[in-house]
C-alpha cells in the first residue's frame, strides 16, 4: 500500500478509517481524503494538513497520505493552507459553492502562486482541480468548467508565469458543488514540462472549448528525484474528442496518449535521459463519467498498468461532457 517517492517524500493510499502507522522519522506534510462531504483544509493534529475532497459514494472512501523524512511547518496564508519540510510544498484550499467561479479561482489560484513564491517553493511540480457541476451552467450560462479555466489562466497571466512554465494538472468533476484543489512544489528548478505530440498543448485550445483555455501541461518530470507527474488524460487527439460515446475506444486513446507522453521518443524530445512505460505509472486514478463504464475500464486499466501500481477509480463527471474517462498517474 506504500509507495516510495524517493528519500523524503513519499505518497501512499491508504483505506479511509486507516490511521497512518506512526512510523519513527515520518512526519505527515498532508492527508487528503478521497471521500463523500468536503472539508476545507485545516492544520491537524499530526502537524501537517487535512482536506477531504468529495469524491465518492458513501463507504468507498480512501486516503491519500504524504509523508516525509524532514520536519514539517503547517499554517495558513489568506485563504490558502499549506505544509512544507524544506523541500517541497504542499498548498491546498477550497472555493465553496457559488453563482460564478471565475473572480473566486483567480483569487484562489493568486493566492497559491503567492504562497509558493513567499514560502520559497516557487517550481510547481502539479496540481489537482476537483470542480463540482463542472459541466453545469453557472449563473451567465457559462459552463463551469470555462469558468473555472478562466479564473486559473488570469491568475497565472497576472503572476507573469508563461505557458512553457505551467506544470501537470487534473481538472475533473466531483460529488458536491464547490472546487477543491491542491498542489506540490519545489524550492529547486528541476522540471521539465511535457507535451504530447499528438494533442494541441491545453494552453492552445481553440477559443470554442471556452475564453481562455485550460492552464497545463502534459506531464511535469522532477528531475532529481527522477519522478514524472502525468497528468489527467483523455480521448483527445489534437484539440478534438475522438471515439464518442464509445468507452472502450476512448480509455485505450488515453492509455495511447499517456504511453505517448512518458515513451522513449517524447521524452528524448524534451531533453530527458530515458523513457517509460504504461508499466512503469503508479499512484493511478481513473475517472469514470458512468459507473457502469467502470467494470470495463477497471479490466482495461489491470490490463495496461503494473499488478503492483495502485489503482482508484471514481464516477465522476469529466471537463467536457463528451469524454466519458480521464486517467493520471506518477512515474517513480
Ligand atoms: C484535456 O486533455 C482533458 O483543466 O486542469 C485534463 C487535465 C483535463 C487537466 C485541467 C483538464 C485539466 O483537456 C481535461
Amino acid at each position: 500500500m506504500t509507495a516510495f517517492m524517493h528519500d523524503s517524500l513519499e505518497i501512499a493510499f491508504r483505506k479511509s478509517g486507516d490511521t497512518p502507522t506512526e512510523r519513527p522519522g515520518r512526519h505527515v506534510l498532508a492527508a487528503i481524503g478521497y471521500g463523500e462531504t468536503p472539508v476545507a483544509p485545516f492544520v491537524a493534529d499530526h502537524g501537517g494538513i487535512e482536506l477531504e475532497l468529495p469524491m465518492v459514494a458513501a463507504g468507498d472512501g480512501f486516503t491519500e497520505f504524504w509523508t516525509t523524512n524532514k520536519q514539517v511547518k503547517a499554517g495558513r496564508m489568506g485563504e490558502v493552507w499549506y505544509a512544507h519540510d524544506g523541500e517541497h510544498l504542499l498548498c491546498a484550499g477550497r472555493i465553496p459553492p457559488a453563482p460564478r467561479y471565475a473572480d473566486q479561482t483567480e483569487h484562489a489560484y493568486l493566492g497559491v502562486l503567492r504562497t509558493i513564491r513567499e514560502l520559497g517553493y516557487p517550481h510547481l511540480n502539479r496540481i489537482w482541480n476537483f470542480i463540482g457541476r463542472i459541466n453545469e451552467e453557472n449563473a451567465e450560462g457559462m459552463e463551469t468548467y470555462r469558468d473555472f479555466c478562466l479564473g486559473r489562466a488570469r491568475a497565472f497571466e497576472r503572476s507573469g508565469i508563461p505557458d512553457e512554465k505551467l506544470c501537470a494538472a487534473t481538472g475533473v468533476g466531483a460529488t458536491k458543488d464547490g472546487v477543491s484543489f491542491y498542489s506540490l512544489s519545489r524550492r529547486e528548478n528541476v522540471h521539465t514540462h511535457l507535451e504530447n505530440p499528438r494533442q494541441v498543448a491545453a494552453y492552445r485550445y481553440p477559443a470554442r472549448y471556452g475564453p481562455k483555455s485550460p492552464s497545463f501541461s502534459r506531464a511535469t518530470h522532477v528531475r532529481d528525484a527522477g519522478h514524472l507527474y502525468v497528468s489527467g488524460t483523455a480521448s483527445i487527439i489534437g484539440h478534438e474528442t475522438v471515439h464518442h460515446g464509445l468507452i472502450e475506444r476512448q480509455c485505450e486513446t488515453a492509455l495511447g496518449n499517456i504511453a505517448q507522453v512518458i515513451g522513449d521518443a517524447n521524452t528524448a524530445r524534451h531533453g530527458l535521459s530515458r523513457g517509460y512505460r504504461l508499466t512503469d505509472l503508479d499512484l493511478i486514478k481513473v475517472y469514470v463519467r458512468h459507473e457502469e463504464h467502470v467494470e470495463l475500464v477497471r479490466e482495461l486499466c489491470g490490463a495496461a498498468f503494473s499488478p503492483d501500481a495502485e489503482i482508484a477509480f471514481f464516477t465522476v463527471d469529466i471537463c467536457r461532457s463528451d469524454l466519458l474517462v480521464e486517467i493520471e498517474g506518477i512515474v517513480r
